[in-house]
Parts: structure tokens; sequence; C-alpha cells
């Protein structure tokens, strides 16, 4: 990993605040240095089931439970299971950017190498049965531009978000003949909002009629947009800018064709959220084996 940014080398402790780890006090190369791959999630609860997930399928299970590292903060969640990080990021760019930050800190001084990142989430489906996984091959904002804007210094910068495509094919060379759900490549639409800025309805306010929803959502549809959630713009952005490889997976929860609300009981929500938790564990496993037998 490469410091990105100089003015780090003047620190004399840097701590990760919202993580409550810091890079003096906590033995991070200890702690950390065997981290191959980070995954990201919106909920503190579905990142410790995927890192109790993930140990299982890696065979730690006589490990015990993953440990969360951030325990002395209730901001995020940072479990470890192995050479994972199952990490929880809130909702919205902002929220994610805060800990991906301090994540890509947190590697950087465990000395960690070829670390390779995931956001396993939830999204809305553009016309997909409810289920679906996407893996996404391209990102854009509400306005359909691939850039994560953001004002530094009173001025506005656009970040490229630029999808490696190898690991999307990658995830989707993951699928099984035998899955019970589907998976396929898309184009996410990153909305700043989960109500209007998605188009909904149904939210505290609203300015426009079903009429327009659906005027709008068929025209995202025809520019191959597949689904709609808060993150991978900036997700995909600032994997690029850091240049780490990363990619987007995320299920879709409903089809915004047959509604706005999240009607599904939540046995079937939760069940439905693990599907891409699979597809990624396939691939971390994969990746693994590789290493194993490259160095056998
Ligand atoms: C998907 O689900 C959340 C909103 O409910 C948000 O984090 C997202 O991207
Ligand atoms: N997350 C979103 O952001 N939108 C949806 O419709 C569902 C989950």
């Amino acid at each position: 990993m490469k410091l990105l940014n100089e003015n780090l080398k003047l620190l004399e402790e840097d701590h990760l605040y919202h993580i409550a780890l810091s890079n003096v006090q906590d033995n991070l190369r200890e702690l950390f240095g065997d981290v191959k791959f980070v995954c990201f999630g919106g909920q503190s609860t579905r990142m410790e089931k995927f890192a109790s997930f993930i140990s299982h399928e890696l065979g730690l299970d006589a490990s015990g439970p993953p440990k969360n590292y951030a325990g002395n903060t209730d901001r995020y969640a940072v479990y470890k299971a192995g050479p994972v990080l199952s990490v929880s990021h809130g909702i919205g760019i902002p929220s994610l950017s805060i800990i991906f930050q301090e994540i890509v800190k947190l590697v950087y001084y465990a000395g960690c190498h070829g670390v390779t990142f995931f956001r396993i989430g939830t999204s809305g489906g553009l016309g997909l049965e409810p289920g679906t996984v996407v893996v996404s091959e391209r990102v854009v904002n509400g306005a359909l531009e691939p850039f994560y804007k953001m004002v530094v210094l009173g001025k506005t910068v656009d970040r490229p978000a630029v999808v490696d495509e190898t690991l999307v094919q990658e995830l989707i060379d993951c699928r099984l003949n035998t899955d019970t759900f589907k998976t396929v490549k898309g184009t996410t639409l990153c909305a700043d909002d989960f109500y209007e800025g998605q188009g909904r309805i149904d939210g505290a306010f609203c300015e426009h009629f079903d009429d327009e929803k659906f005027q709008w959502l068929r025209s995202l549809q025809e520019n191959g947009v597949t689904n709609m959630e808060m993150e991978s713009l900036g997700f995909i952005a600032m994997c690029h800018r850091a240049n780490i490889k990363g990619a987007v997976c995320c299920v879709t929860l409903l089809d915004r064709f047959e509604g706005d609300g999240l009607t599904t009981n939540r046995k079937l929500l939760s069940e439905w959220q693990t599907y891409p938790q699979i597809l990624v564990s396939r691939y971390i496993k994969q990746k693994l084996a590789e290493t194993v037998n490259e160095n056998s």
C-alpha cells in the first residue's frame, strides 16, 4: 500500500477516531497485517453475520466468534475473520467516506499488501426479480454521470468512478448453475437520498406524482440502470483514487416498477441479503486457494 497523503508522515500519532484505534497505541501490524479482503456493508448486524459466515467458510470456526475491533465506539463495526475484515459503513457516501478513509489508513499502517475491497449491500431494482444480485459494471450519480462530486476548500471536485472490469467479471464468474438466485452485471445509480432522491412518492416530502416517477424510472432503464442505492459512486471512486481493487455487489430488495415500499417479510429480506455475501465468499475462497497453490 502506498501512502497517498504526505501530511500523515508529520503526525506523531494518527487516531482513527471513528473506530477507536490508533497507529501508536494499538499494534496494527500484529492485529491486521494479514488482511487481504475488506467487505463493507451498511448495517453492523449484517456485517457481524457475514464475519461469522466467512469465518465458517474459511474453516476458522475453532478460533471462536469474530471480534469487533471497533468495539470501543458504536459508530461503525470492524469484525475480523482471518484475512477478511467485515466493516459496517452506515447509510450514504458521507458515512461511507469516513470509515473508508480510516480503513485505508488502517491497512496502510498494518503493512497489508494487495488488499481487495467489496461493498456487499442492498438496492432497489429496475425490472429485475427481487432477490437478484447486481454486480456494478458502471456507477453513476442521479444525473447519470460517473463522477463522485465533492466540495473541497470551497471548490467542487469530480472524482471519476472507474470500475475494475476484471474484478466485475471475476465476480460474475463466481455464479453457479445451482444458485437459487440470479446474478447480473448492471449500471447502479447512486442517490443522495432514499426517498425523493430515488423518485419515491412515499416520503415525508414529495412534489411529483406516480406518472412522473414512472417516466423517470423508464428513462433510467433505457439508459441501462438496473438498480439504485446510496454508496456505490463514492465507494468505486475512492477505490480508484486509492489504487485499491474494489467492486460493488448489491441484492435488489424490490422492483421499483412495482412500488416504493419494502413490503416483503423481514425473513426473506434477510435471506436475500446473504446472496451478495455468498458470491463474494466464493471469490475470496478462490483467491486464497490460488495463493496457497502458488506458494506450495
Ligand atoms: C441501500 O440501503 C440503504 C438505504 O435503505 C442504503 O445504505 C443503501 O445504499
Ligand atoms: N436501498 C436503497 O437505497 N434503495 C432501495 O430501494 C432499497 C435499498
